[in-house]
């Protein structure tokens, strides 16, 4: 089933030169493919909209003012069960939970730089493909 979804290169994948990695691994896999990619810094209220599923958490505030800290590279990738397939590649939230050979196991420890972001249902990615990508077709 093709599908498509949001990815961010968080402001620390971009910080410390990860950009090529990350993509590099994304393209490697068959039959998916790139369908938008943009360098940009979010402002607040992208971000607020965002994570509005996370108002009121204590890691709330420091993460939209992480998000805001530097630019991100926001991707659309497209193809076979691609929503589950990046949140696999990512791996889980926290790096040091996150098993080596996922991108967050091989390149974080803290639970908030952990590097990418990845819509986590159909019904978020088009949410927030709707917010960072409105003219994609
Ligand atoms: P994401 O939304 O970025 O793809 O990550 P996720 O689904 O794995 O994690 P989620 O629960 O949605 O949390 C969003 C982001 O908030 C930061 N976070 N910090 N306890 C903490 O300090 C904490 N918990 C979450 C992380 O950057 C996480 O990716
Ligand atoms: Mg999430």
């Amino acid at each position: 089933m093709s599908q498509r979804t949001l990815v961010l290169l968080k402001p620390d994948a971009v910080r410390r030169g990860l950009v090529g990695e990350i993509i590099g691994r994304i393209e490697r896999k068959a039959d998916w493919s790139i369908a938008a990619l943009e360098l940009r810094t979010l402002d607040r209220s992208v971000l607020e909209q965002h994570y509005a599923e996370h108002v009121g958490r204590p890691f709330y505030e420091p993460l939209v003012e992480f998000m805001a800290s530097g630019p991100v590279v926001a991707l659309v990738v497209e193809g076979e069960r691609v929503i589950e397939g990046v949140r696999a590649l990512a791996g889980p939230t926290d790096p040091l939970a996150a098993a080596p050979g996922s991108i967050r196991g091989d390149f974080g420890t803290i639970v908030r730089e952990n590097l990418v972001h990845a819509s986590d249902s159909e019904e978020s990615a088009a949410r927030e493909l709707k917010l960072f990508f409105p003219d994609l077709a």
